[in-house]
C-alpha cells in the first residue's frame, strides 16, 4: 500500500530539515526519506579527518529561530564536522523533527502521474509513495566522485574516499598512505593524515590555492557580540554577493599602489579564510588584478616550502578563485615534513593503480591505504541519479542532456510540482549555503502556501521563463573569470558532462530580487492551475 502526503522532501540535510519544519507548520503532511542512518546530509557522509566548514560557524548556521541563535554554543571560528553533525541533531530534537524523517531509504526513481496530478515515488526499501509535492533536498556536492581509473579495485590495500567516510574513522599511524587529489577536502585531510602516517605520497593533477584559515576557539566576548547583533549581521550578508557577511573593499586591485596593494593582501592573509578574495572588487573580473592575487599566493609558497621544487611544484599556474579557493590549517607547512611526498601527475598521469600502489609514467609508488580526494559529480550528481520522470515519462536526464536549465534554479519546465533547493541555476555553492537554503525553503513553503490560497494545485515554470533565466546564468558567468577554468562548476572533473557554468554568479542580493519580483508579480513564469 502506498503512503501518500501533501510533500515528500529527499534528504535530511539542512534543506530537508528546514523545508520539513515549514511545511509542518503550515499544516501540510511531508515526509524526509534520507538513504543515511541520521541528518546532516554532507556532515553526515564527509568524516574525513579535518574536516570542517570554511565559512565561519557563527554565519554558517539557521537563522529562522533567534531562540536557536541564542542557544547554541559554537565552540570554534570554524566549526568541525562533529560539531555541525551536532548541530544538525540539535535541531532534529528542538523541532521534533525526527517523527517523520525515515532513514536508510532512498529514491531510486520519481513519476509524474499526470492523470493524478500525482508524483509516484519508488525506494530502494520497495516502499512506495504518493505526493502531490516534491522537494529534493539532495545537496550539491554529495554524489562522489570515484574516477575510473584503471585496476581500482586490484589494490590490495584499504581505499577511502573522503566523500564516503567510515564512521567509525581510520587511523593511519605506521602505515603508508596515497592521496589522489589537492582540492578542499584533501588540502584539508594532508595535514592531519601526514601527521599520522608512516609516509604520505600525495598525488597533485592541478596545483591549487588555499589561504590559511587561523582557526581557533572562539572568545567569549565576540560570541556575545555576535549573539547581541546576529539580526543586523544577517542582514548585511543578505547584501553580499555570497551572503557572507565580509568587509569587501570596493578598490581595484590594478589601480590600488603596490605598496598599499600588498598591505591588504597581508592583511586579508593574516586575518584568514575566504574574505581574501573581498580584498579587492575586481579580482574575479580582471586578469590583471587577478594575477596580483596569484602573485601574493605565490610568494607565500616559496617563503613556506623549503623545497624549491616541491614549492614549484606546488605553485597554481590557474586564476585564483577559479576553482573553488581553499581554506587550510597548515597545508603548505606540511610538504616540509620529510615523511610526505609531492608526485606531480598532470603531465605523467596515474597509469593503474595496482595491487600494492600506482604507477604513473615514470615511477612506481606503494602504499598501504589509498585515499580518494576526488571529489563529487556537483549539482546534477545526485538529482540524475534518481530516476525522475516528468510529463510523458520524459527524463530529467534526458531533459538535461546538454547540461542542466532551470528557472530560479527551483524548478523546472515538464517537472510539475517538483522543487529543488539549491539546483543548478541558484546562487548555492557560490554563497554560504546556510542563508540560501533558507531562502529558497521559504519561497517553496510559501509559494505552496499562495497555492494552496488560490485553491491551485499545480505549478510549472513556462518555457520562456526557463530560458530567460538560463540566458541570465549564462550572461552572469560570461563576466566572471570563474567561469574560465576546468573545475567542478562546469562539471569538466567528471567525463562526458556537458560543460556549463550551473552555479547563478549573479550574487544573493540580486538573486532575492529576482525571486521577490517573480511573487510580487504573482508568480511571474509559472503556470499555476
Ligand atoms: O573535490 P575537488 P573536493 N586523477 O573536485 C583531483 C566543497 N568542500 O572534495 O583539479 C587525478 O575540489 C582533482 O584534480 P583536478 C568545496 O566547495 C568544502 O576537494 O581535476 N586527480 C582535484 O585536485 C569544494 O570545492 C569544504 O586536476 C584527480 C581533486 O581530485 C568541493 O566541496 C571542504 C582525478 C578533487 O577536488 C569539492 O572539494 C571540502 C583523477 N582521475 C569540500 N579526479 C569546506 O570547507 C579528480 N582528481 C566547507
Amino acid at each position: 500500500m502506498e503512503k501518500s502526503f501533501d510533500a515528500l522532501i529527499v534528504g535530511a540535510g539542512f534543506g530537508g530539515m528546514y523545508m520539513l519544519h515549514r511545511l509542518r507548520g503550515m499544516g501540510f503532511s511531508a515526509r524526509v526519506l534520507e538513504a543515511g542512518a541520521g541528518v546532516g546530509g554532507t556532515w553526515y557522509w564527509n568524516r574525513y579527518p579535518g574536516a570542517r566548514c570554511d565559512v565561519e560557524s557563527v554565519q554558517y548556521s539557521y537563522q529562522f529561530s533567534p531562540e536557536l541563535e541564542q542557544d547554541w554554543e559554537w565552540s570554534e571560528r570554524y566549526a568541525t564536522q562533529p560539531e555541525i553533525l551536532r548541530y544538525a541533531n540539535h535541531v532534529c530534537d528542538r523541532f521534533d523533527l525526527w517523527r517523520d524523517i525515515q532513514f536508510e531509504t532512498r529514491v531510486v526513481r520519481a513519476d509524474f502521474d499526470e492523470s493524478a496530478t500525482l508524483w509516484r515515488i519508488e525506494t530502494d526499501t520497495e516502499e512506495t509513495f504518493v505526493a502531490r509535492f516534491v522537494v529534493t533536498a539532495v545537496g550539491c556536492l554529495s554524489s562522489p566522485n570515484t574516477p575510473k581509473i584503471p585496476g581500482l579495485a586490484d589494490f590490495a590495500g584499504s581505499t577511502y574516499h573522503t566523500g564516503y567516510w567510515p564512521h567509525e574513522g581510520v587511523d593511519f599511524t605506521g602505515r603508508t598512505v596515497g592521496v589522489i587529489g589537492t582540492g578542499s577536502s584533501a588540502i584539508q585531510s594532508i595535514p592531519i593524515m601526514a601527521k599520522q602516517a608512516k609516509h604520505l605520497t600525495v598525488f597533485q593533477r592541478t596545483a591549487n590555492y588555499t589561504v590559511p584559515a587561523h582557526n581557533a576557539p572562539l572568545d567569549e566576548a565576540y560570541v556575545a557580540r555576535v549573539k547581541a547583533s546576529y539580526r543586523e549581521m544577517r542582514a548585511r550578508a543578505r547584501t553580499k554577493p555570497a551572503g557572507i557577511d565580509f568587509v569587501i573593499n570596493p578598490a581595484s586591485a590594478v589601480e590600488t599602489p603596490e605598496q598599499e596593494r600588498l598591505r591588504e593582501f597581508e592583511a586579508r592573509w593574516a586575518y584568514g579564510g575566504l574574505g581574501f578574495m573581498a580584498a579587492f572588487s575586481d579580482l574575479l573580473l580582471n586578469d590583471e588584478s587577478n594575477k596580483t592575487a596569484q602573485d601574493f599566493v605565490k610568494a607565500k609558497i616559496r617563503e613556506i616550502v623549503e623545497d624549491p621544487a616541491t614549492a614549484e611544484m606546488l605553485t597554481p599556474k590557474n586564476i585564483i578563485g577559479c576553482k573553488r579557493l581553499c581554506v587550510d590549517t597548515g597545508y603548505w607547512e606540511t610538504f616540509n615534513r620529510p615523511n610526505v611526498t609531492l608526485v606531480d601527475i598532470a603531465d605523467r598521469p596515474i597509469e593503474r593503480i595496482t595491487a600494492t600502489g600506482l604507477e604513473t609514467k615514470d615511477g612506481t609508488y606503494a602504499f598501504d591505504c589509498l585515499v580518494l580526494a576526488t571529489g563529487f559529480d556537483a549539482m546534477t550528481g545526485a538529482l540524475l541519479k534518481m530516476d525522475i520522470r516528468g510529463r510523458g515519462g520524459v527524463t530529467l536526464r534526458e531533459k538535461w542532456g546538454e547540461g542542466p536549465k532551470s528557472y530560479l534554479g527551483l524548478t523546472v519546465v515538464g517537472f510539475p510540482n517538483l522543487f529543488m533547493i539549491t539546483g543548478p541555476g541558484s546562487p548555492s555553492v557560490l554563497t554560504n549555503m546556510l542563508p540560501t537554503i533558507e531562502q529558497h525553503v521559504d519561497f517553496i513553503a510559501d509559494c505552496l502556501g499562495a497555492m494552496r490560497a488560490k485553491g491551485a494545485t499545480l505549478i510549472e515554470p513556462m518555457e520562456e521563463a526557463q530560458d530567460a533565466w538560463v540566458g541570465e546564468v549564462g550572461k552572469s558567468a560570461s563576466i566572471t573569470l570563474r567561469s574560465t577554468c576546468s573545475s567542478w562548476y562546469v562539471g569538466a572533473n567528471i567525463p562526458g558532462k556537458p560543460r556549463v557554468f550551473m552555479p547563478y554568479i549573479g550574487g544573493f542580493p540580486s538573486y532575492i530580487e529576482h525571486c521577490k519580483a517573480v511573487v510580487a508579480e504573482d508568480y511571474r513564469g509559472f503556470a499555476l492551475s
